[in-house]
């Protein structure tokens, strides 16, 4: 052979570890188990880059486990309903199904070309019937808890496309496909509760803290964003309830000169005057227009309008005008706020905008807001302000405030959360039907769990255009819809919506414990021997969304009985991104690298040792800075040194040449470090730097049938089956072991064999020997004359005396002039 054949490896092994079933888990008990996990792929075409680079992560680590004797779970799947399937449908006149499981099938077979070591028994779909039955009867179960709720709210609209749009799906007030103005309209949804999670959410972190990424901590503690404060009650007249707002500056009260409350809240249609209300709805109709990420920021203008009633303050009596302003959200808090514009940013713009009072109650130093038209936030010393004046604190002078008003009955210290509940509705067909039936005497039905799944009618040829209600609502779904009340038997109709595809990925990684199972949605037993994931891997994009509601659904099913741990995800490791000359690779920019190319040009290995080695496992790769080929030819140097092995498989290596013995095990001890450190990068470098080694010993060492140099390449071909494993399994073969390098175990370095070697320095003191000293080979200057001069004989002929020269000849030899 002239050299290493990319293809024909790739082509030979892949069948192998088929037919071998090489990485399939046992769950036998005969080995300590470990579950890695990659986030499942959505069905989008072929394979790309980041997958390329996300599940060779995984990889590395899968496959260094099995070495190190585990058992590994490493499962493989799909999140297989959504969108992009229902728009390709309509585009293309096919069916969701079909374009799904046809790009299914072609990124298994990617997937199996790449080599990632999935076992394959463990594959799911969520779009399957086996599966989402499952996903219907958690639903089903949350319902019992009173954790899925509907209720009516208001949704991003877009007229043009007649759909509710998330919020990541607006853009700068417009929606992100077509471009019109998205507009606000009420529509009745299903919700989960993780608002009552909210805390937990909070405090299980201590749990993955130091290892989740800091980042992902705390994009969750701000989008769960927990805020201590108070409730305060003002009455308004004319009406018998008091209104609450929520204040995290209770302190402030007495500097409140207004209230605002949210224009789109039940609260400003009630309380507006006749007079007002005609201003009121017209001012309404814009704020429609905007989205909350533009309500709220800083820099919006402050717009509102009065609503000709007056709210009175609990602790001082005074009267203040009630606004609606669209800088108050309607779900947040109360959806009311008192305005206190001496110190708050927000309050100050809109007092100033619309010629309102302004009152500081707190002297904190620093310029008038009145003057400066800057709010004030510090502490200082509290005036204007009744029982709290002389306070300087704001902890002590909230505490205060917070007795006076509980002792008045008026308002309570409260705890607020920015989190919203999980709105799981979609007018969507490609996803997982809700399971209720809505009978018109009965109520809301969850569908029997004996009865689920509820299937996705066929509707095949049928329009799935958006039409502002789900395809399930149209003509061509009448039959599928129509059916009798399960509780009291009489006409009644199907849920037409389907759930967020987020509801799907919530659970997948419990169902990969036993995919297949019949009896639940999990093998509860099952579950407890792998979970939790001992490392996820996936984008930080799912920060607050996968991430969070995963979390979320295993504290449900913990506080159901259903798994014995509260955080499914031990670990997580945020891949990179991979780019392409300083940007990410878009269409636009014709800068995209396409996988299955350069893994035609360079072959499998080259590409996954190209993507570890570009750099650390969290960091983005440019595809324009680094080398495949160059990769490949260093692949091919490790390949002919395996076939230049001359020694048996059961020679002893114990009697080779020890110095390559030494940087064979010195990098055992360094890359075995490496991996549990997560620097994959540096593992290949180390890899390149004992390939180079074994070259030279082969060459001008020991030679090619010193033992040394077999234990050398035995270590290079198991190192490199975690990046490289077509290739190391080759050089396996070729070293006459017995497949699979997958099946073999990792080695532990000979300790003797790491300890630095030492030479003999000796000392000499003005001409004469006077010390010799065990020294490291690359003792330093300085080193040297310290290790010298602290020695006990030297000593006794330097001491009192000036050394006035040293000179060196390291590392053998050190003299000192002493007088
Ligand atoms: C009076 C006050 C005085 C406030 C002051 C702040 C400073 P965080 O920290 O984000 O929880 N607020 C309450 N509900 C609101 C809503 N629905 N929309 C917009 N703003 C709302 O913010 C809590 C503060 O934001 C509350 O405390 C309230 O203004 C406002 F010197 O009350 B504050
Ligand atoms: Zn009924």
């Amino acid at each position: 052979t002239t050299g290493y054949d990319a293809a024909a490896a790739q082509e030979k092994w892949s069948k192998y570890w088929e037919e071998h079933r090489t990485f399939a888990a046992l769950d036998d008990g005969s080995k300590e188990r470990r579950y890695v996990l990659d986030m499942f792929a959505y069905p989008s075409g072929d394979l790309h880059m980041g997958h390329a680079e996300a599940f060779a992560i995984g990889d590395v680590l899968a496959r260094y486990w099995r070495l190190r004797g585990f058992d590994v779970l490493h499962p493989v799947g799909w999140d297989s309903f959504g969108l992009p399937a229902e728009n390709a449908a309509i585009k293309h006149g096919t069916h969701p199904a079909e374009w799904t499981y046809h790009n299914i099938d072609t990124q298994a077979a990617s997937f199996k070309r790449y080599a990632v070591s999935f076992d394959w028994s463990m594959r799911l779909h969520t779009s399957d019937e086996e599966y989402y039955r499952w996903t219907q009867w958690l639903f089903n179960r949350f319902f019992e808890k009173g954790l899925t709720y509907r209720k009516d709210s208001w949704a991003n609209w877009c007229p043009n496309d007649q759909t509710v749009l998330a919020n990541e799906q607006v853009k700068d007030g417009c929606c992100e496909r077509c471009g019109a103005v998205v507009t606000k309209r009420q529509l009745n949804q299903w919700y989960f509760r993780i608002t009552d999670y909210a805390q937990r959410l909070l405090d299980d972190m201590d749990q993955i803290e130091g290892t989740w990424p800091e980042r992902v901590l705390s994009m969750q503690r701000n989008w769960i964003g927990r805020s201590e404060g108070a409730y305060v009650d003002f009455t308004i007249d004319g009406r018998a309830e008091p209104v609450k707002v929520f204040t995290t500056r209770p302190d402030t009260l007495y500097g409140a000169t207004f209230m605002v409350v949210a224009p789109d809240s039940a609260l400003a249609q009630e309380v507006v005057s006749d007079e007002a209300r005609p201003a009121f709805e017209a001012y309404l109709d814009e704020v429609k227009k905007k989205s909350e990420i533009e309500r709220q920021s800083t820099d919006h203008e402050k717009t509102g309008v009065p609503l000709g009633v007056e709210a009175t303050n609990p602790v001082n009596g005074a009267k203040i005008p009630v606004w609606a302003g669209d800088y108050v959200l309607a779900d947040y808090g109360t959806g009311a706020v008192m305005a206190v514009p001496a110190h708050d940013q927000r309050d100050l713009d809109f007092a100033r905008a619309y010629g309102i009072d302004v009152i500081p109650v707190i002297d904190t130093g620093e310029a008038d807001p009145r003057e400066s038209g800057i709010a004030t936030t510090g502490d200082g010393a509290y005036q204007n302000s009744g029982f709290l004046d002389g306070i300087t604190t704001k902890a002590e002078a909230i505490a205060k405030m917070c007795e006076v008003l509980k002792e008045k009955g008026v308002g309570e210290p409260t705890v607020t959360y920015r989190l919203r509940d999980w709105l799981l509705s979609r007018q969507r067909f490609w996803g997982c039907p809700i399971p209720i039936i809505h009978c018109e005497s009965c109520g809301d039905v969850p569908v029997p769990d004996d009865q689920l799944p509820v299937t996705l009618p066929d509707l095949r040829g049928a329009d799935l255009a958006p039409k502002g209600t789900s395809p399930l609502a149209g003509d061509e779904a009448k039959e599928w819809r129509s059916v009798s009340c399960p509780s009291c038997g009489g006409p009644a109709q199907r849920d037409t919506d389907t759930m967020d595809t987020f509801v799907d990925s919530s659970w997948y990684f419990l169902r990969y414990c036993s995919p297949h199972y019949d009896e639940g949605p999990f093998d509860v037993e099952a579950v407890r021997r792998w979970m939790p994931v001992a490392q996820y891997i996936g984008g930080v994009e799912h920060a607050t969304m996968h991430l969070l509601y995963s979390r979320f659904f295993t504290k449900v099913l913990h506080d159901l009985g259903m798994v014995d741990f509260t955080e499914p995800f031990q670990r997580l490791m945020n891949q990179g991104q991979v780019i392409n000359e300083g940007r990410a690779m878009s269409k636009s920019l014709g800068n995209g690298v396409d996988l299955g190319k350069q893994i035609d040009e360079f072959g499998v290995d080259a590409v996954r040792t190209t993507v570890i080695f570009a750099g650390p496992p969290d960091e983005d790769i440019d595809w324009a800075d680094v080398s495949p080929a160059s990769t490949l030819k260093f692949l091919q140097r490790a390949w002919r040194v395996a076939s230049e092995v001359t020694s048996d498989p059961d020679v002893d290596v114990t009697a080779g040449d020890v110095s390559l013995r030494r940087v064979t095990h010195r990098s055992i001890a360094d890359i075995t470090d490496l991996i549990e450190g997560g620097r994959y990068n540096v593992v290949v470098a180390r890899i390149m730097e004992l390939v180079n080694a074994t070259r030279k010993a082969i060459d001008s060492g020991c030679g090619p049938a010193d033992p040394a140099v077999r234990e050398a390449v035995t270590f290079t071909a198991q190192a490199l089956s975690l990046v490289a494993p077509y290739l190391a399994e080759e050089m396996w073969e070729i070293l006459g072991l017995e497949a699979s390098v997958a099946n073999s175990q990792w080695p532990t370095p000979d300790e003797t064999l790491l300890v630095a070697e030492e030479v003999t320095m000796v000392v000499q003191v003005t001409g004469k020997v006077r010390a010799k000293i065990q020294v490291s080979p690359d003792i330093t200057e300085d080193e040297a004359r310290e290790v010298a001069l602290a020695d006990a004989n030297v000593q006794r002929f330097t001491k009192g005396k000036e050394i006035v020269k040293v000179i060196t000849r390291l590392p053998k030899m050190i003299s000192i002039v002493a007088k």
